[in-house]
């Protein structure tokens, strides 16, 4: 399939997905706006429409707490209140005070957004810059609530649930998750829906998603505060971590863009990185591991420990990140994007989910590392692969890491956005912030 045929497909999968003001992950799986999806999804709408890139990123902004955090889901009120669980009736947003007019879920998702601000502003500057203006106090908010609420004597952020992370199910949460009771009795007060649409062989098992419940309404029942009793879990991801930093980077571009200080968003991105080194990386290993609550790393090598690639980093990090990628944990090629888990652990499983199947978003992450690193070769290699598994496949939600076959739903906003986003830049001419 030629690109320009590619590239129409995407456009379509996005107009497609398109519901007045944000674009659904999937229209069957996640019927509402997710977070960190919404801002892989306006990078794509920055090279198809930027109009729509703008509003994909104010519509979520605008379900943004008083306290600064933008929520994982914001629902949709047209859409049945038991089309996804959970849903706004498990969530209980309303009953909090300093909730916005949207229903919406309690915790958080990967900080990209003010990176992704900087792409479509940079799609249209002239219009750019008064969406910049009106973004730029929400972006600086939703750092301050995670920097002020959520940050641990590692200087690093937690997360308080697996969904957090955006990578639900990976092997890095599992030794975190076992000390929460499974209880999967509490599943009959409910109906999971993901099984009605994808085979429960590519999802989490019951015994983690009672977990995820038990960790979720525990957190809903002290009204989502950031006080101990109130978490469940804690753990620290370096993904997470490692786009916090790089959106403070982001947002240093965007003060300098409105006249505004740059140095203090610059002087975070900086602590971070160094906190990310000091605390999370492990030069035996030379992979970015997990902490869990006790701050010890969880080593387990998972795509998330390479997403400090995105940030400046010791040339002699960056060539041992390099090798684990194209070394047997990771074995890049041109065919088939990166395993969010490794193939050689004892945790891998090619189908389930996070804990090996190989993901768009994640490996977009890398990508944009391994070019911001001058690692051309293995930035086209990479490139090949994602092209590769969307013009056999589709736009999946995720693919089998040693095959390459499709896994999860099909027409998934963010495969379809970061392919327009692969497309539109040739390789090695990007200016990601940072560059
Ligand atoms: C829970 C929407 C989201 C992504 C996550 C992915 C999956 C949800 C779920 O779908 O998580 O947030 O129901 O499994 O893991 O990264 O944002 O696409």
């Amino acid at each position: 399939m030629r690109d320009l045929e590619l590239r129409r497909r995407a456009v379509a999968v996005l107009d497609g997905n398109w519901e007045r003001g944000h674009t659904v992950p999937s229209r069957r799986l996640y019927p509402h706006q997710w977070s960190w999806d919404s801002a892989f999804i306006a990078i794509g709408w920055a090279h198809a429409s930027p109009g729509r890139g703008r509003r994909e990123l104010e519509s979520l902004l605008a379900a943004q707490w008083a306290d600064g955090r933008v929520p994982q889901i914001v629902f949709n009120p047209a859409v049945a209140r038991d089309a996804y669980f959970p849903g706004p009736d498990f969530w209980r947003s309303r009953d909090v005070p300093g909730t916005p007019g949207r229903e919406t879920s309690g915790i958080v998702q990967p900080p990209v957004h003010a990176v992704a601000a900087l792409e479509v502003h940079r799609a249209a500057p002239t219009l750019g810059r008064r969406f910049l203006r009106r973004a730029y106090p929400h972006l600086a908010a939703q750092h301050d609530y995670l920097l002020r609420e959520r940050s641990g004597p590692h200087g690093l952020v937690a997360i308080v649930h697996p969904w957090e992370s955006g990578q639900d199910n990976s092997p890095a949460w599992d030794a975190e998750l076992a000390r929460v009771p499974a209880d999967v009795a509490v599943l009959a007060a409910h109906r999971r829906r993901d099984l009605d649409h994808v085979d429960a062989t590519e999802r989490p098992t019951a015994a983690d998603y009672a977990r995820y419940v038990e960790i979720a309404s525990t957190y809903r029942d002290h009204d989502y505060r950031d006080e101990p009793a109130a978490h469940l879990f804690v753990a620290v991801d370096p993904l997470f971590n490692a786009l916090l930093a790089w959106s403070e980077e982001a947002l240093a571009e965007i003060a300098e863009i409105l006249g505004e200080p740059s140095e203090p968003h610059r002087e975070r991105a900086s602590a971070l990185r160094d906190a990310l080194l000091a605390r999370c990386y492990d030069p035996a290993a030379g992979h970015f591991f997990a902490l869990d609550h006790d701050g010890t790393h969880v080593a387990e090598h998972c795509i998330g420990g390479l997403a400090p690639l995105v940030l400046d980093l010791p040339t002699d990090v960056v060539d041992a990140l390099v090798a684990g990628i194209t070394g047997p944990r990771f074995a890049l090629n041109d065919r088939v994007p990166l395993p969010s888990y490794d193939l050689t652990g004892a945790a891998f499983d090619a189908t389930r989910y996070w804990r090996g199947p190989a993901w768009i978003n994640t490996s977009w992450l890398v990508l944009r590392g391994l070019e911001r690193h001058g690692r051309h070769a293995e930035a086209a290699t990479l490139r090949a692969a994602m092209l590769n598994a969307v013009r056999q496949e589709g736009f999946r939600e995720y693919f089998d890491p040693r095959t390459g076959a499709g896994r999860g739903v099909s027409d998934f906003s963010w495969s379809a956005a970061l392919t327009l986003d692969l497309l539109a830049t040739a390789p090695g001419r990007r200016s990601s912030p940072g560059r």
